[in-house]
């Protein structure tokens, strides 16, 4: 049976942690059998890349795509990828986009076929704060994510690729203003098994 592929992204923009990149710790440990993990760089060169070319040499059942959305209270599950980037935040690269489209001549976004409004309201009945986001932002985290339904797109891939945003962890709002929302490394984690369990 083929693996889930997730992926998460390193710290950035001064972080000490990526949530995402714990949860790829964590799966790596509990769902190794279920689950391929790749730690993706915060580079709008290398991650497209490096994910491209893993898509490239396995064949998955699904891929869910972790990263921090730093402000967000809830588990956001990411609808659509929009062709566009608008950053004031260069990458670790020290690379900044111009804002523009991502790629010339393709469409202006490209949705999950993933089904996340049924995700969203078994979660929600089991108490979990998750919400569908419309907006993965103009940042390295859509980039990739336009990128990668693009390339299945192109590819003629069966399978489907879902964002999720995380929010901070407690341990990030040390230097933060005190009403900056965060969440539980536990809560994310029950949320993500859940879907797991959906998707396999
Ligand atoms: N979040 C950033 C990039 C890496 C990450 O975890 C974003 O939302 O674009």
């Amino acid at each position: 049976m083929s693996k889930i592929l997730i992926t998460g992204f390193r710290p950035f923009l001064g972080e000490k942690v990526n949530p995402s990149e714990i949860l790829l710790e964590w799966l790596k440990k509990d769902f190794a059998h279920l689950t391929e993990t790749l730690l993706l760089p915060v580079s709008f060169s290398e991650a497209p890349q490096q994910l491209q070319s893993h898509l490239q040499k396995n064949s998955y059942a699904a891929i869910l795509m972790l990263g921090q959305a730093g402000g967000r209270s809830k588990v956001s599950l990411e609808r659509v990828a929009l062709n566009w980037t608008e950053t004031e935040h260069p990458d670790e690269d020290g690379f900044k986009p111009s804002r523009g489209v991502i790629q010339q001549g393709s469409e202006s976004a490209l949705f999950t076929a993933l089904p996340v409004s049924e995700w969203k309201e078994d979660l929600l009945q089991k108490n979990l704060p998750v919400e569908i986001s419309l907006s993965a932002g103009g940042y390295v985290c859509n980039y990739t994510y336009y990128h990668t339904l693009n390339w299945l797109k192109m590819h003629d891939k069966a399978l489907s690729a879902c964002f999720i945003h995380v929010p901070y962890l407690k341990q990030q709002l040390a230097d933060k203003a005190q009403t900056t929302p965060s969440m539980e490394l536990e809560t994310m984690k029950t949320v993500l098994a859940e879907i797991l369990f959906k998707l396999a």
